[in-house]
């Protein structure tokens, strides 16, 4: 029973043992389409798999499973209708991703069950494992989540979201894996009996790290924007067209690329701005690139800020491509605004971490989470671990089980000061 509010001991080295056990196991080849690093998204074997694996292992602690119409998991101790604690995170990877990045968080949230229920705390509790949170299978980050939380359109569904492998409807993908896409609506249950929710997650930067803390405790969560820019110009020949009867769509994006890394550090307040995918055609050494994608990914923790970027940079694209002879043109993906944690939650978490004896900070996320989308009807927050030098997204990411284990033990504790066992 936790010894005071908010503080309980679990056996930290049994955990750290299991979450690595677990972190480890889903490294096989049965789990990850690639060999080189980890990569398993939506509705594909190694995914089903994944989630088959986190299926038995919460059924032999006697949770009820389920999927909902889209795939979204949820494991829980209570009967529909009664108040739960929700945990979970997400265990689909990037594509070029590494063993910690979402997967830790849900196997932290089976700790958190196991822990319950060995230290007779009989928290009532549910685990969701979000569908899609990196975009890999259909280029929309945190799609599960933003399903759950509305923020998307039958449209969009339907006809708008294609497979990146096949270019094909993500309806079209979600049937054919035998869910219900056309119940999509019904997927904002699952958060219906929530108390509370926390996701614990690896820091992906390297704040924890070079402070030497072992745990954050998140207060908010940077918002975003992921749009494209395509440039059209003609693909001419290289050698024999004239500089100056020239539209070469890949000088305008390079002109934007550059433009856009200004307009984020000129924007401060913690903006950031990247291009991560440049697309040419047709893409041949010999060939002047007719056309030229280039996505867009900015973020910071003011909205303000961060859509004017966005703003600046499309009006910066299409005069620069006017003035060589192209044209460009911005269309947004999907955003999510800057997201404030529930204060009760994160002073729930830091009397925990507090009460743990072990140093940490209270900060914000600069990536993406699931909880954003959450947090819009539950009472939600994060915590952090540290991650080695900050690397993520690589299969070169890295974090110490023991981290993990203490997020659990400050997780069971701030979940004990909020709710009543039993
Ligand atoms: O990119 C993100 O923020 C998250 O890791 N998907
Ligand atoms: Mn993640
Ligand atoms: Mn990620």
């Amino acid at each position: 029973m936790p010894d005071k509010a908010g503080h309980v001991d679990i056996d930290l080295e049994r955990s750290a043992e299991r979450i690595d056990h677990d972190v480890q196991s889903l490294t096989g080849s049965d789990y990850t389409l690639s060999a080189e690093a980890i990569r398993r998204y939506a509705y594909r074997p190694e995914y089903r798999a994944t989630l088959d694996y986190f299926t038995h292992a919460w059924q032999e602690l006697g949770f009820t499973v389920s999927e909902d119409p889209v795939g979204n998991f949820v494991a829980r101790n209570r009967p529909p209708g009664e108040p739960v604690f929700g945990v979970g995170s997400h265990c689909d990877s990037n594509r070029n991703g590494g063993r910690w990045d979402g997967t830790l968080g849900v196997v932290c949230a089976l700790e958190v069950c196991r822990a319950s229920a060995e230290h007779g705390l009989d928290l009532p509790l549910q685990a969701i494992s979000f569908l899609e949170e990196e975009g890999s299978g259909f280029g929309q980050m945190v799609l599960g989540s933003r399903i759950v939380a509305g923020r998307v359109s039958e449209q969009e569904l339907r006809e708008q979201i294609h497979a990146i492998d096949d270019g094909r409807p993500f309806w079209e993908h979600a049937q054919e894996a035998g869910y219900e896409p056309a119940r999509w609506r019904e997927c904002a249950h699952i958060l219906d009996d929530l108390s509370g929710w926390i996701e614990l997650h690896i820091e992906q930067g390297r704040v924890l790290q070079d402070t030497g803390r072992r745990l954050g405790v998140v207060s908010a969560i940077a918002g975003y924007v992921h749009g494209d820019i395509r440039i059209t110009g003609r693909a001419d020949h290289a050698g024999a067209t004239p500089m100056d009867m020239r539209a070469d769509s890949g000088v305008v994006a390079a002109e934007t690329i550059i433009e856009l890394e200004r307009l984020a550090r000129a924007a401060g307040s913690g903006t950031v701005g990247t291009v991560g995918e440049i697309e040419i055609a047709p893409g041949l050494i010999n060939a002047i690139p007719g056309r030229t994608r280039i996505s867009l990914d900015v973020r910071g923790p003011e909205d303000e800020a961060v859509h004017g970027v966005i703003r600046d940079i499309e009006r910066f694209a299409q005069r620069a491509a006017a003035e060589r002879g192209t044209k460009a043109s911005y269309s947004q993906r999907q955003t999510v605004p800057a997201t404030p944690m529930d204060e009760r939650l994160v002073a729930a978490l830091e009397a925990a971490a507090s009460a743990s004896g072990e140093s940490f900070t209270t900060m914000i996320s600069g990536a993406a989470h699931d909880t954003m989308c959450v947090a819009e009807r539950v009472p939600a927050a994060m915590v952090f671990v540290p991650c080695r030098d900050g690397l993520s997204h690589t299969p070169e990411e890295d974090a110490n089980p023991a981290d993990a284990a203490l997020g659990v033990q400050v997780i069971l504790g701030a979940i004990s000061a909020m709710v009543e066992p039993g």
